[in-house]
């Protein structure tokens, strides 16, 4: 193989892979595991993905950290100890730095490369890949771990290059720390990451102005320190784990499932009920599992979503900015993607901090020295947008891939994301998606559905080898079907309702469908299961030959490995 970096250079191994974060890394230690050769190309200088992007203040895991592992190796389980209940960003990212380390991942990795292009030679029966410093590499298989949120989205602001001040985008964070000591700042974006931010930032800042265009809705984490007996409890029931959570929905497990429905309860009842889950902390855990048909039936969402405006109110001390913190009455709780919080809504209750509604009075273009709304100037010396990200397909679409007779992803999304199982794209045959648009992903423990999409490409890989074929495509009728069946599921609950990136409407322009699969983790790992037992149905597989396509694939003046 060739040294780490050299531009030019061409390789072919068994598999290419794009992406070297908790997918990337799974993938290379299982071909490892097959005896395969692999490469893998990371837009990064390490390894991590989306926790070596996201690095800003107050950036942490809200899946509880024992069951957001990997849970592949035992023995890793046994090694690493979580310090929190909710890791934070620095040891989410020294934890996958240490299994790159532990599996000896990283000689199968070149860092600081972006792949650009993906075209398939249908003669040769091989992908090619280019990045963006010239390499070249070919290989029979292709395997895009490019991450859900990892095409960082911010508004086109007018006026960008006239601020005089420092501006961030959450998911394109220095690397060194940033000190808003002493500065007035700015944050735009109350998703997730903005509430994760805004306590964080506002203890720091001389004042934190928060651009707010939707309120959310958002619970307390409760995070803590984890006890060693947890620790210890956790690991000596991994094993057990590891097959338990391939039966729940959500690809977690240790919350109680709801019993009953709210009108079941008298109201007092309901309060009692929903405040000892609001005192035990998190959201789609705890709030969203209180009672029967949150997610489906309005009535019952709006009894979940009440009880958290009243919290609202509770909290914030002026009735101003508590009703501006409320969301709307018409958006389902948990329609958008529920985030958990320490201490956001209490942060209102600074005097250092500024709600304003951008709803009503759109951020119009940044100035020299702040942000000017429809009614309003706001002088600062700093801005972050917490804008999130062209979710599921952005970096996906912004890769040239072409499978053959020039069939694009591209052509093939014109109207949204198609996929069958969110694992492959009908027309692109032997190239894979983790956690692609049509699967749990984002809806699930985003390492158990990486790791059980990266076990299914494996024994599509296997069987293929075993039966003497080399080429396995989607089929148009199961993608058709598949997609059906993905839109019928979603529009059952409340979960397209909101103009949420789930449906891509954070994107101007961007098609409005309905993304991830919400049927069930459960239900999806034994649909995928059972397809592949019933031959892979809905899929092709076929032998084509060819070879290595070496002259084909060489540029002028590249050296081959
Ligand atoms: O992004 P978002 P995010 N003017 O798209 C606002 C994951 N995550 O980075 O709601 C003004 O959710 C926009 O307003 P609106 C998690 O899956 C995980 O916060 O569109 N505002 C919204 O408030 C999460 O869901 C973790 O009206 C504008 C915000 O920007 C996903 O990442 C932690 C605007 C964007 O919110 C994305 O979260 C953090 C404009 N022109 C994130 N344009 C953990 O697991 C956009 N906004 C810990």
């Amino acid at each position: 193989m060739t040294g780490p970096n050299t531009k030019n250079t061409y390789e072919h191994v068994d598999v290419l892979v794009a992406g070297a974060g908790l997918a990337g890394l799974y993938i290379l230690y299982c071909l490892r595991q097959r005896g395969l050769t692999a490469l893998a190309f990371e837009a990064g200088s390490g390894v991590g993905g989306t926790w070596y992007w996201n690095r800003y203040p107050g950036a942490r895991v809200d899946v509880e950290s024992t069951q957001y592992s990997y849970h592949f190796s035992d023995e890793l389980a046994r090694e690493w100890k979580w310090s929190e209940k909710f890791a934070a960003q620095p040891e989410l990212l020294r934890y996958i730095n240490h299994v790159a380390d532990r599996f000896d991942l990283r000689r199968d990795v070149k860092f600081d490369t972006r792949v650009t292009s993906a075209h398939f030679d249908d003669a040769a029966n091989l992908w090619t890949l280019r990045t963006d410093r010239g390499d070249i590499a070919t290989a029979r298989y292709c395997i895009m771990a490019t991450g859900s949120l990892s095409k960082p989205y911010r508004p086109p602001f007018p006026g960008l290059d006239d601020f005089r001040g420092d501006w961030y985008h959450t998911a394109m964070w220095p690397h060194e720390e940033v000190d808003f000591s002493g500065k007035r700042v700015g944050i735009v974006g109350t998703g997730s990451t903005g509430i994760q931010a805004i306590p964080v930032v506002s203890a720091q800042a001389k004042h934190l102005t928060v651009f707010q265009r939707t309120p959310n809705y958002t619970a307390p984490a409760r995070n803590r320190q984890l006890a060693p007996d947890e620790q210890r409890e956790f690991q000596a029931r991994h094993a057990l784990w590891r097959v338990e959570v391939r039966h729940t929905f959500a690809a977690m497990t240790g919350f109680p499932l709801p019993t009953k429905f709210s009108h079941e309860d008298t109201p007092e009842q309901r309060r009692a009920f929903l405040e000892k889950r609001w005192k035990e902390g998190g959201m789609p855990q705890s709030l969203l599992a209180s009672y029967k048909g949150v997610n489906v039936d309005e009535q019952a969402n709006r009894v979940v979503a009440d009880f958290v405006r009243d919290k609202i109110h509770e909290i914030v001390k002026d009735p101003k900015v508590a009703a501006l913190l409320c969301p709307p009455l018409d958006l389902p709780i948990g329609s958008k993607r529920p985030p958990i919080d320490t201490d956001y809504y209490e942060t209102f209750n600074r005097d250092n901090v500024t709600l304003v509604d951008v709803k009503h009075a759109p951020i119009e273009r940044l100035t020299a020295d702040g942000i000017r709304t429809a009614n309003e100037h706001y002088e600062l010396g700093a801005i972050i947008f917490a804008t999130g990200f062209d979710a599921m397909t952005g970096t996906l679409l912004a890769i040239d891939i072409q499978g053959p007779d020039g069939y694009t992803l591209k052509n093939a999304w014109a109207d949204g994301p198609s996929t069958y199982l969110g694992l492959m794209v009908a027309g692109l045959p032997n190239l894979f998606m983790i956690n692609g648009p049509g699967s749990p992903s984002v809806k699930a423990n985003m390492i158990v559905a990486l790791e059980q999409h990266t076990d299914w490409i494996m024994g599509v890989i296997d069987h293929l080898g075993m039966t003497g074929r080399d080429r396995v495509e989607a089929s148009d009728q199961a993608q058709t079907a598949w997609v059906q069946h993905t839109r019928e599921v979603a529009e059952a609950t409340l979960m397209p309702r909101a103009d949420s990136w789930y449906v891509g409407a954070n994107i101007p322009g961007k098609k409005r469908v309905f993304m991830p699969y919400f049927g069930g983790f459960d239900r999806y790992a034994a649909l995928c299961e059972e397809i592949a037992a019933d031959g892979y149905r809905g899929f092709e597989l076929s032998h084509h030959g060819g070879g290595r396509s070496h002259a084909a694939a060489l540029p002028p003046g590249a050296s081959s490995a």
